[in-house]
């Protein structure tokens, strides 16, 4: 018999479809009787699949007694609560890799608009300017230093793209790493002493809001901050008010704390680039990324063995 699966996120039809053929899926998204679901079905539920920025709840876990596996449609898991589920024993995966350089061409491409004016030249040409004056100096990327904040996989593939642009890299995290780049042990410092702050790590309780007004002071004027990782990493307010007050440079983010709404006195920033969190937004990767969090489950139910555990579980 088919494994009864939970679906917590809207999935693409390219992992749904195949989903379906695999598995007897309940939508738990599209379901309207969330509770009658949980009690007609939880008990026999023995995958759940959720999205990278999914929360999934204790409680929900709770009403799912013979849960084996959550397999995340993402490489975060901030969602997931890792501590429980190591509690009882559940496997958690989710999709590295297939990602990694479509998220740090965004990345680039924000260092790129913000840094070369990108968005506001566009503007400036389509509102039929240029005839009129001549287009805004901008500053050369060449020589600038960039500090990313998580050096892990993205956060490495990001270095290695701007480097390819003749920036200069340092980078801060849990511990120096055997890199050619300048490790800085305290994010503030970093902040300091870079024109351009990446934020590159996982988000989750641990580095929730610890890109504050601090910070934003320390990387002051002269800086942008880039963020491709998660809205809750940086405290929104203090960016909003920082931006709107000139004490950072710049912003390009595209991931917000409270997707898809972003406060209006951020979206009326001028000197922010703003994406709709579109990191690993191609066809490729997203399918790519679907097989893999369809392969985990699959692996799971026929061999007891997944590709992708995360590493607390690992
Ligand atoms: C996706 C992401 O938008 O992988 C992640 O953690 O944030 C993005 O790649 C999301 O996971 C799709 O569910």
């Amino acid at each position: 018999m088919q494994p009864d699966i939970i679906i917590t996120a809207s999935l693409p039809p390219f992992l749904y479809e195949p989903l379906k053929l695999s598995y007897r899926c309940h939508d738990y998204v599209k379901g309207d009787d969330k509770p009658g679901l949980l009690k007609a079905h939880g008990a026999h539920i023995r995958g759940l699949v959720q999205g990278g920025g999914t929360v999934t709840p204790t409680a929900l876990l709770d009403a799912l007694p013979a849960l084996e596996i959550i397999s995340v449609f993402g490489v975060g898991y901030d969602g997931v609560p890792v501590a429980y589920c190591k509690s009882r024993g559940l496997q958690v995966t989710n999709t590295p890799d297939v990602l990694t350089d479509d998220v740090a061409d965004v990345a680039l491409g924000l260092i790129l608009m913000t840094g070369r004016g990108f968005v506001r030249l566009n503007r400036f040409v389509h509102a039929g300017d240029w005839p009129k004056r001549g287009a805004e100096l901008t500053t050369k990327l060449g020589g600038q230093k960039v500090g990313i904040l998580g050096l892990g996989r993205i956060g490495k593939a990001i270095a290695a793209r701007c480097v390819a642009m003749g920036m200069k890299i340092a980078y801060t995290g849990r511990k120096a790493q055997h890199v050619p780049y300048e490790f800085v042990p305290d994010l503030k410092s970093l902040a300091a002493a870079v024109d351009f702050l990446v934020v590159a790590c996982p988000g989750g309780e641990a580095t929730r809001n610890i890109v504050n007004a601090e910070v934003l002071a320390a990387l002051g004027k002269k800086g942008t901050l880039i963020n491709i990782a998660r809205g809750s990493i940086v405290d929104e307010s203090a960016l909003t008010a920082a931006l709107a007050a000139g004490v950072i440079k710049g912003a390009g983010l595209d991931v917000f704390a409270d997707e898809p709404n972003i406060p209006s006195t951020l979206l009326a920033m001028e000197n922010a680039v703003l994406l709709p969190h579109v990191g690993s937004a191609t066809r490729e990767t997203r399918q790519a990324m679907g097989d893999l969090c369809k392969a985990n489950l699959d692996s799971w139910f026929s061999e007891k063995k997944v590709l992708t555990l995360i590493a607390e579980l690992s």
